[in-house]
């Protein structure tokens, strides 16, 4: 059996959050943002490392009930993925722990029960995974390595300070694409027993055959073997908010997200640049949740197109959604710390959201007339629906719904702080820097320019329902949308 020592993980993908020494041991693959088992470059890079220094792998999902702003909605849609996650690793005779409790603390419990040689994590920008890391750097002796595997070209390669805008991180994701676009490796599979792929004699240690799990400190927990999902699921469901329910359009996991792209290249991509703008014609992706979990790699998708697809404004124009507009969202966050406060917005955006702070607002709502869908505005109410029951509001709407909410709300601050709370509530891809960046761009500007000047608004970029009735049928977009 050939220990596949190098994975070619392109080293910009790579950093080391801690200045610690390999160590012989388990290398840990914490598996958060990319929650998949193929094209999944944090996953690779644990495999080489572990392979040059001839010891195992273990996969661990460090399972925190209280994610800020999840729900019933999302955990189901994630749960399901994960259950796949295991499936396929076991398949490979690559071994899943599901670990339960606060992270840092659960992930440092992990590696000394296994005496773990270094962990491998995922890159996210967002804060509250750089403040697990940094508590996890705290807690640990040995290497934490965090690997870009979310974005094609690595957000630390792409750029090394926040962007004006899609023209300006454009050419530089442009330039880099041709070192970082390429055809993942084949994971391998490892044979059971076979020799140091195997984990060494600590996790037997795991597997103390209390049902299944071993308790490695209070409330943490470690699934040893199969994880009890139905046990996790009814813990976990019996202590979060189960108000918003689950969304059963969208088929979560590994799997169907690959079946829904194939779907989308055969059927949607030839109409997309013509149809992308108008939520009655179904001709998006619908691929964001299953990118938010990670359940399906961005690079996969761009490299499925490229290999098959003539270039022309179709694969053009969604390219340029799937790599320009998300990586400038991670970027954005990665960048900037108040990406979701009005401090996160550009000086003259602040200047202009300041000098109208006093404007009469024609009609103010409060949070809950916004969340009933309660407003004088039938085609607000239409998109607010659709997110509420469908689990994904279309992308043309969530732009005039944000303008919306700062339109009609007492402050900048009050609009982004209760569009950010119904979007993570409500939105099956929540909880993402794409939705902290589509907030920021449609409340404060950001990645914008400054438009005409105008009561509330000042020089943010305006939409109304006039100019929504230009470009599609909202009479049927209401109608469809109806609670
Ligand atoms: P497609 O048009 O098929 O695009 C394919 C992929 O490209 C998307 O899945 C996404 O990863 C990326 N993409 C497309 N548009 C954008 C964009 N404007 N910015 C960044 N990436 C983009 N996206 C989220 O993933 N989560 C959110 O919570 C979210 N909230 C938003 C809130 C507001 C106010 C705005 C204006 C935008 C928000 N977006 C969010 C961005 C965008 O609307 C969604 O990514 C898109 O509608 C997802 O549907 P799709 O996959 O069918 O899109
Ligand atoms: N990541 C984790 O590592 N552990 C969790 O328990 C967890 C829960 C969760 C719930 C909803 C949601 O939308 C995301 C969640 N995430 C969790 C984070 C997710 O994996 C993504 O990394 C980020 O949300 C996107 O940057």
């Amino acid at each position: 059996m050939t220990k596949p020592g190098n994975f070619s993980v392109n080293n910009k993908r790579i950093q080391q959050l801690n200045g610690k020494k390999m160590e012989r041991g388990p290398v840990i693959y914490w598996m958060s943002r990319d929650q998949r088992v193929n094209d999944n470059w944090a996953l690779l890079h644990a495999l080489e490392l572990a392979g040059n220094m001839d010891t195992s792998v273990v996969v661990a999902f460090a399972l925190t009930f209280s994610f800020p702003g999840a729900n019933l909605r999302h955990y189901a849609f994630m749960l399901r993925g994960l259950m796949e996650v295991e499936r396929k690793l076991t398949a490979k005779n690559i071994p899943f722990r599901l670990i339960t409790g606060d992270p840092p603390g659960s992930l440092a419990a992990l590696a000394e029960k296994i005496r773990a040689g270094a962990i491998v994590s995922d890159f996210d920008p967002l804060k509250i995974k750089k403040e697990w890391k940094s508590e996890l750097v705290k807690r640990i002796d040995i290497p934490l390595f965090d690997v870009d595997a979310h974005n094609i070209v690595p957000c630390r390669a792409a750029s090394d300070k926040q962007e004006f805008g899609a023209y300006t991180i454009r050419p530089k994701i442009k330039k880099l694409l041709g070192e970082f676009m390429v055809e993942f490796p084949e994971l391998p599979s490892f044979e059971k027993g076979s020799g140091s792929w195997m984990l060494t004699r600590s996790d037997e240690g795991l597997n103390t055959g209390h049902g299944g799990e071993i308790y490695s400190g209070p409330g943490n927990e470690v699934s040893a073997g199969t994880t009890d999902w139905e046990g996790i699921k009814k813990r976990l469901f019996a202590s979060i908010s189960t108000e918003v329910g689950e969304v059963d359009r969208l088929v979560a996991g590994e799997d169907a997200a690959t079946e829904m792209m194939n779907g989308f290249l055969s059927n949607k991509l030839a109409v997309y640049n013509d149809k992308r703008n108008d939520p009655n014609a179904d001709a998006v992706s619908d691929m964001s949740p299953h990118l938010h979990f990670g359940q399906i790699s961005a690079q996969r998708i761009a490299l499925e197109i490229l290999k098959v697809f003539p270039k022309d404004p179709n694969t053009d124009s969604f390219l340029e959604e799937l790599i320009v507009r998300k990586e400038l969202s991670d970027n954005f966050c990665h960048f900037n710390p108040n990406y979701d406060s009005f401090e996160g917005f550009p000086e003259w955006a602040k200047t202009t959201l300041n000098s109208h702070r006093k404007d009469e607002r024609e009609y103010i709502y409060d949070t809950e007339e916004w969340e009933l869908a309660k407003t004088h505005d039938p085609l607000w109410n239409a998109a607010q629906t659709e997110m509420v029951t469908k689990g994904k509001m279309h992308g043309y709407m969530r732009m005039y719904w944000a303008k919306k909410i700062l339109e009609w709300t007492s402050s900048p601050e009050k609009a982004l702080e209760t569009a950010i709370y119904l979007n993570d509530k409500y939105e099956l891809d929540g909880r993402d820097p794409n939705g902290y960046t589509g907030c920021a761009w449609s409340i404060g500007g950001v990645h914008d320019r400054a438009w005409g000047e105008r009561p509330v608004f000042g020089k943010i970029r305006y939409m109304n329902d006039k100019g929504c009735r230009r470009k599609f049928n909202t009479d049927l977009y209401i109608g469809t949308n109806r609670d």
